[in-house]
């Protein structure tokens, strides 16, 4: 049997209100992550490395960097018919914008018409994770599954955000119930604290999926949802199988990082996610070549460590430093630090760094996430006492993360 052709569907059209300030105006999948990443490149670099050629990036919301991103980022050069193509809301089907992810795919529809392929791999745009979409299509095609959901197990205490699915005890890849986003999940029968969660990657037989969405641009009980409306639909027609992380093993994968999936939706997943990424065994690789995560490739000098102007030395310990970046003096630890950002005799701890950020002498840094092009002067504190960032107008979370805005200035 010829291998099937297989087409890729990123959803990036999203708000992502919950990481304010760092969408203000940028869309969740274009966030920065760990230095020079974007929250995209790991879905797309998964698609990549599983063989995919053919991929569409579905945007609307505040998609201008986003799309800058891709564009520059994701050529895939030299091959025919290859492409990683960001696709705007385009209103083909009247005046009004994606109202969901499902109505995402419905107004793209002509994008997997043209290209007629057998499968459509449907996924989200941020989450930080490796997987191999292989295995995951070729059980689709054995088990001759309406669609597939890629399951992974997470904390009982965070079921409220995602779809939690209950598999058949006597056909265990069976999904017996899905419930998107439930209040009062049940734990797992061998580990009750835990459940077996949607990652919101979906393998669908294209004529299927075509066929879904169409019906259910006429439901007006929908609200053209993936999660909440289509899932649940094959589920309650026996048609909906899970695929189990537990037996995705991607190259180079270590036992520490080989069940690794964050969804970095909120500014504590997404500081959590950095602090993954920096100590020595990291629990999750950037370093595996064998499965590379793909990002923009900076024309820019190297990182540089050099004395203050009174001649001391610094320390940068866990810390991740990017290209084009300068530190005089300072202590850093546990920090990621973006392209081309400055730091002088300062001490940060904790922090996430976005480029072009300037750190002057003094200044003192404490859990705390700095977006693009923020000054912050000689002497000024950030982190350090809750209330006066409060009063600066930055945000501060339940659990203490100071997050300043992009092109912000910090005074002493
Ligand atoms: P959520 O991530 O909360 O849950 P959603 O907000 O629909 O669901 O986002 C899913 C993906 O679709 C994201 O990449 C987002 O950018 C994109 N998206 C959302 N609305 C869109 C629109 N109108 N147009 C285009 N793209 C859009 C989902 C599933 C859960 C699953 C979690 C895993 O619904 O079942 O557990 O993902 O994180």
């Amino acid at each position: 049997m010829p291998s099937p052709k297989i087409f890729g569907i990123v959803l990036a059209g999203g708000e992502g209100k919950r990481l304010m300030p760092l969408t203000e105006d940028r869309a969740k999948p274009a966030v920065p992550f760990a230095g020079g990443y974007r929250l995209i490149d790991f879905a797309l670099s998964n698609l990549i490395n599983s063989g995919l050629r053919q991929v569409v990036v579905l945007t609307q919301y505040k998609s201008h960097s986003l799309d800058r991103h891709i564009s520059q980022t994701w050529r895939l050069t030299g091959m025919l018919n290859s492409y990683v193509a960001s696709v705007p809301a385009q209103q083909r089907l009247g005046k009004r914008w994606f109202s969901g992810s499902a109505d995402a795919i419905y107004q793209s529809l002509n994008l997997i018409r043209d290209e007629k392929p057998d499968i459509v791999v449907v996924v989200g745009a941020d989450h930080v994770y490796r997987m191999d979409f292989r295995p995951m299509i070729e059980a689709h095609i054995e088990k001759s599954a309406g669609v597939s959901v890629a399951g992974i197990r997470q904390p009982i205490a965070l079921a409220d955000q995602f779809g939690v699915i209950e598999t058949d005890p006597t056909n265990p890849q069976r999904i017996a119930a899905f419930h998107e986003k439930p209040q009062n999940a049940v734990g797992l029968a061998d580990a009750p604290h835990e459940v077996l969660a949607s990652m919101g990657n979906y393998v669908f037989d294209a004529d299927v999926l075509m066929d879904a969405v169409v019906r259910d641009s006429d439901n007006a009980e929908s609200h053209h949802d993936m999660g909440g409306d289509i899932v649940p639909d094959f589920v309650r027609k026996g048609e909906a199988f899970v695929y189990d992380m537990k037996r995705n093993v991607v190259p180079g994968s270590t036992d520490r990082d080989r069940d690794y999936w964050r969804d970095v939706g909120t500014i504590e997943s997404f500081f959590d996610a950095h602090q993954d990424l920096i100590s020595a065994l990291p629990i999750f690789n950037l370093y595996n070549a064998d499965w590379p995560i793909y990002s923009q490739q900076l024309n820019s000098p190297p990182a540089k460590f050099v004395r203050d102007a009174d001649g001391r030395n610094g320390d940068v310990i866990d810390s991740i430093v990017s290209l084009g970046t300068v530190i005089s003096g300072s202590h850093i630890e546990r920090s990621v630090l973006g392209p081309w950002v400055v730091v002088e005799s300062a001490s940060i701890t904790d922090a996430v760094v976005f480029e072009r950020t300037t750190i002057g002498a003094g200044a003192t840094v404490r859990r705390a996430i700095l977006d693009k092009d923020v000054v912050v002067a000689p002497g000024a504190q950030i982190g350090v006492d809750h209330d006066a960032d409060r009063a600066r107008g930055f945000t501060v979370t339940e659990t203490g993360i100071t997050v300043v805005g992009k092109g912000a200035v910090v005074e002493a």
